[in-house]
């Protein structure tokens, strides 16, 4: 009991846009699996935040479920951390609105992911899609945590996080902890095999781009036999080699080796029985989680019950904080 409370908090999300890639899982998932002895964890399902691009209700839902599956296939243990869906706890859109109060417009036009997805979804760029860091921030700030695991696409939205917390603390006093971003160090950013200069991102539209976690092994090989490289036919980490590059990072980081390792054990080979290492390394570490995975979607009460009792967990957790800062902007309670 007093061991737990001692521990540092690290939260993070995940949006349930899409099946996740090798990209979340080698950049996020698998560390936050990792993380769960040392720190005291609360990982949620952030739906509210995918409806900034539209979404069809039956799938999204499907996503949803499908998300917390995946989570505890990965070895997220519900009685561990605090496993939940963002929008099952209320207090994440009531913060949001609080801090939207205090974000300025000249910041959050700033944020590249808005630039990004507003030129993607040109015909619908909502207020959402703008405020979504001040979402974010809310999600954040709510649990108090003292780290926050994210992938570098991320960082920008990390950094206004920190600003909106200290610009709340300097006016209201110690609020919010402001938290330390846990950038996930070499290979863990993973760019797209069809074309490695974009990462590999689940909202993709060329599947052949991607791995799912829950591609088949057929699928998996036949993605990497036909991923993108150069022509020098030489298994090196080199400037522009992007495709290559990628390649060597996937495989050292799911062998658990250096980048110098991998260069040498494949030293001499042609890059198509490197593409089929690859290939086989990565759908040999993805199999047992398809399975876990499987048996986890088709119970679909012990889904909706741990998903449950994480939301509680996760609302008893917020509390503290939501009539903290309500009592501080001046609400009565
Ligand atoms: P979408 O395509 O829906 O925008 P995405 O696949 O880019 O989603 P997110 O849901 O935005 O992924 O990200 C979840 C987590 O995975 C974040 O912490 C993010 O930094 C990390 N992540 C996403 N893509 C990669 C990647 N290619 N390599 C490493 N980490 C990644
Ligand atoms: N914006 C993030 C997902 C996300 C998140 C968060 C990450 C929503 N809320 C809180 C960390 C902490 C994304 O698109 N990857």
């Amino acid at each position: 009991m007093c061991e737990q409370t001692q521990k540092k908090k690290v939260l993070s999300c995940i949006q349930p846009s899409g099946i996740p890639t090798l990209g979340n899982y080698l950049g996020a998932l698998k560390n936050w699996v990792n993380m769960q002895e040392e720190y005291d964890c609360t990982f949620a399902v952030a739906d509210l935040h995918a409806i900034t691009v539209r979404q069809e209700p039956a799938k999204l839902r499907q996503q949803i479920y499908s998300m917390y599956a995946l989570f505890l296939a990965l070895g997220l243990d519900p009685e561990k951390s605090t496993l939940f869906i963002q929008s099952q706890v209320p207090a994440h859109s009531q913060l949001a609105w609080i801090l939207s109060c205090y974000t300025q417009f000249g910041e959050l036009s700033r944020m590249t992911q808005f630039k990004d997805k507003s030129a993607r979804h040109a015909d619908n760029i909502n207020a959402g899609l703008f405020a979504y860091p001040a979402l974010m921030a809310a999600d954040i700030l709510l649990y108090q945590p003292d780290f926050v695991p994210v992938g570098h696409d991320q960082k920008q939205h990390l950094e206004i996080t920190r600003d909106i917390a200290t610009r709340f603390n300097n006016l209201y006093g110690d609020v919010f902890t402001v938290p330390e971003p846990l950038i996930g160090k070499g290979g863990a950013r993973v760019m797209s095999l069809a074309d490695p200069t974009k990462k590999m991102s689940k909202s993709d539209e060329n599947p052949n781009g991607y791995i799912s976690l829950l591609d088949t092994k057929e699928d998996i090989i036949r993605k990497f036999k036909r991923a993108v490289t150069d022509s020098d036919a030489k298994i090196c980490v080199a400037e522009g080699k992007h495709g290559i590059n990628n390649l060597i990072d996937i495989y050292s980081v799911v062998m658990g080796i250096s980048a110098d390792e991998t260069v040498k054990k494949f030293e001499g080979c042609g890059y198509g029985e490197f593409k089929l290492s690859v290939g086989e390394a990565v759908a040999d570490c993805l199999s047992p989680v398809r399975e876990r995975y499987n048996e986890y979607i088709s119970d679909k009460k012990k889904l909706e019950d741990l998903s449950k009792m994480g939301a509680e967990k996760a609302y008893y957790a917020s509390r503290k904080t939501m009539s903290k800062v309500m009592k501080k902007v001046g609400f009565v309670l």
